[in-house]
């Protein structure tokens, strides 16, 4: 239903923009658009969208020419401001180091963060993206008061930081502000530490609303989205009122990332995480549960049957030590997937792609465990998954397509490990081998952001964001 509606709204945008004269026009030798590989194809943009797209036809003379084209992909799960302690964490501390002392350094880095060293470390992270292929960012942001955890004038203060970061890196936002009211299970007191993260529902709803304007006024195609943090952070009174708050938008959650949640979960209610949210909560084609790693085979058939995306963080679930998706009784019940850069340790979109399979490879012991039958090909199934289920959970249709916006990343067919693929063996080759070296120019809204791999204001955005880490340090 949901998705549907979203379909309806492409339809509608579509018969607006095949008006006017197109303002560039691409050229590409293939490219990947909802029913396949194509070959010859020439796309049009007018006003940031497809105007045209014709596949098997001539280039003309002021074509932008390139070799392959695929759809852009959706980043369905960032903390941009963590991009600014990537590396920090990573030494040894006294007791066993686990996902909850990384939490512990990651709360001492976001304690001194201003609005503006927010938007300049999230204009970097955002920069990345688009170099490392994706266009579009779901930002699960839950910095939003002052250092002290007093209130900014405008409660949306962050939020426009979040706002302008995305605006001059040229990426899509779907902006998550999420909902956090309590430490754990059980309507545990918040510690000191998580006074920035703070709301009422009310304070919230008045934040989700402010957030929704500047979007709308500063970006072309934002969405505004709803996101209780945890099943540790809210009450279920809480998620009740914001799965109605959110109404068509989509709902974002954290879930069953860490077993030591799993039991918490269990001694709280008796149940595990994802068989109590489904349980208790309206879940379907809006929701995105965002790790979803442990699970029963029982919970993951039944999370597969709601519609709700799973949203994987490989990078990240590897390096916080979370443990492994069950995508085999997922995918058995027609679960959808979508990737996120999450802690934003390491952005690149075919790293998370090669993580996700190979962490499958390293706990099952067989080989191409993602491909979706016989004769298919991984890469190529990793990526239409994490296309069409990245959208979903952002709540964008995907692809290459007349009336959506041309968010396209362009392969350097040059690059060695590239040579003689073509198709599906392209993204295979990219994601198992060349990764994000085989990546040249990437276009969002139907601007070129990216070209050799380097986004255009990539040395300014590097600048600012050195100044404000070495302020951080200090
Ligand atoms: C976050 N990140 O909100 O940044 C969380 C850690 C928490 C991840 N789960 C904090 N990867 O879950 O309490
Ligand atoms: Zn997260």
């Amino acid at each position: 239903m949901y998705r549907q509606k979203v379909q309806l709204l492409a339809g509608i945008e579509t018969m607006q923009t095949t008006v006017g004269a197109p303002q560039s026009s691409l050229f590409f030798e293939q490219a990947l658009l909802p029913e396949g590989w194509a070959r010859d194809v020439r796309i049009t943009i007018v006003d940031g969208r497809v105007a045209t797209l014709d596949a098997g036809c001539a280039a003309m003379p002021d074509d932008d020419r390139h070799g392959c084209a695929l759809p852009g992909l959706p980043n369905l799960h960032s903390h941009a401001f963590q991009r600014g302690m990537a590396g920090l964490a990573e030494i040894r501390g006294p007791a066993q180091d686990s996902f909850w002392t990384w939490r512990d350094v990651m709360y001492r880095f976001v304690a001194r963060m201003t609005p503006d060293d927010v938007q300049a470390i999230a204009a970097l992270a955002y920069v990345e993206m688009l170099e490392g292929g994706f266009t579009r960012v779901g930002e699960f942001h839950y910095l939003h008061h002052d250092r002290d955890g007093a209130r900014f004038a405008d409660p949306a203060q962050m939020s426009a930081a979040i706002i302008a970061a995305a605006a001059e890196s040229g990426i899509g936002l779907t902006l998550l502000p999420v909902f956090y009211a309590y430490a754990g299970f059980g309507a545990q007191a918040p510690r000191a530490d998580q006074a920035r993260f703070l709301h009422d529902i009310d304070g919230y709803a008045r934040l989700i609303a402010r957030a929704a304007d500047i979007a709308a006024t500063a970006l072309p195609d934002a969405i505004v989205g709803v996101a209780p943090h945890s099943l540790r952070a809210v009450s279920p009174e809480h998620l009740g009122l914001l799965t109605a708050l959110a109404a068509d938008r989509p709902i974002h959650i954290h879930i069953a990332e860490q077993t030591g949640e799993v039991d918490a979960c269990r001694a709280w209610s008796g149940q595990r995480p994802v068989e109590w949210l489904l349980d208790h909560a309206a879940v379907d084609a809006r929701w995105c549960l965002v790790h979803a790693t442990h699970m029963t085979d029982a919970e993951a058939t039944a999370m597969a049957r709601s519609g709700a995306v799973a949203g994987l963080c490989p990078i990240t679930e590897a390096n916080l030590g979370d443990g492994i998706f069950p995508t085999a009784p997922f995918l058995a019940a027609g679960g959808l997937y979508g990737l996120g850069s999450d802690s934003n340790v390491l952005i690149d979109a075919t790293e998370e792609m090669r993580l996700l399979e190979y962490g499958q490879r390293l706990a099952h012991r067989g080989r191409n465990l993602l491909a979706r039958a016989t004769g298919r090909s991984t890469g190529g199934d990793i990526y239409t998954a994490a296309l069409s289920g990245g959208a979903a959970a952002l709540g964008v249709p995907s692809g290459l397509a007349v009336g959506l916006p041309a968010d396209i990343v362009s392969l350097d067919l040059d690059h060695p490990s590239l040579a003689g693929r073509t198709g599906d063996g392209l993204i295979d080759a990219l994601t198992f081998a060349a990764g994000r070296a085989g990546i040249d120019c990437v276009w969002r809204y139907g601007t070129k952001l990216v070209s050799h791999g380097r986004h255009h204001a990539r040395a300014r955005i590097v600048a600012r964001y050195r100044t404000v880490l070495e302020t951080l340090s200090g």
